[in-house]
């Protein structure tokens, strides 16, 4: 349940989930009921830790650029992939996961078919034109039992849905502002990955696209 609890019923329209493959479904305009304290939450989040482009293990800038909510945040440097408690530009403990992540993404995993889901960590991405993330999998939580929950805020964009090996064909999910993908259980470890982002200007958010990726990492 999307809607009615907050907004009354008629606000948004529930939409039947789009499976993706087993494990996996697409929520098409899932978030929008929440998109006004999403977009206020990440104002505040990237206020106290801003959006930086981190450097990966092999010595390359990532396009997109990140921040992160919750206990845990997901991080990249010359020594590898990892979860922290701390930003380390910093040192300060990330900001809190704010209420409405929290209830979004709880109610997004049910309606995937995953109860009890109770993220710690949040990765909040930020892509312009021209910025993409290329195929990889999620795997640095300490348990693969959880699902991620991922939102779309802003820009349109093409999601890579792959297999559970990186050369598998993957599927080319369209995204847009509202949208949330729910991967877990056999679903859980498959590729994926975001186009380059296709210059437009969202009447929100302007020439960029936020994706939420919450998670249970801890
Ligand atoms: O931007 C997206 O939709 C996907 C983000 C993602 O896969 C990640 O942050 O690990
Ligand atoms: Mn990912």
């Amino acid at each position: 349940m999307n809607t009615g609890d907050l907004f009354g019923a008629a606000a948004v329209p529930v939409r039947a989930e789009e499976p993706l493959a087993e494990g996996a479904c697409l929520l098409r305009g899932f978030a929008l009921p929440w998109q006004t304290a999403l977009l206020e939450a990440v104002d505040d989040i990237t206020a106290r830790a801003p959006f930086r482009h981190l450097t990966t293990p092999g010595g390359l800038r990532m396009s997109v650029a990140m921040s992160n909510a919750g206990a845990l945040g997901w991080i990249s440097d010359r020594r590898g992939y990892r979860y922290t408690a701390r930003d380390p530009d910093s040192g300060l403990p990330w900001p809190p996961l704010p209420h409405a992540f929290l209830q979004l993404a709880k109610a997004a995993a049910a309606r995937g078919g995953f109860t009890d889901f109770t993220p710690d960590a949040c990765l909040i991405n930020r892509y312009r034109p021209g910025d993409r993330l290329t195929l990889h999998q999620d795997r640095d939580e300490r348990e693969h039992i959880h699902p991620i929950v991922s939102v779309s805020l802003g820009l349109p964009a093409v999601f890579l849905f792959g297999g559970l090996q990186r050369g598998e064909l993957a599927l080319r999910v369209p995204l847009a502002h509202g949208d949330v993908v729910v991967w877990g259980g056999p679903a859980r470890l498959r590729f994926h990955g975001i186009l380059p982002l296709k210059p437009g200007a969202h009447e929100l958010l302007g020439e960029q696209r936020i994706n939420l990726t919450l998670r249970k990492a801890g």
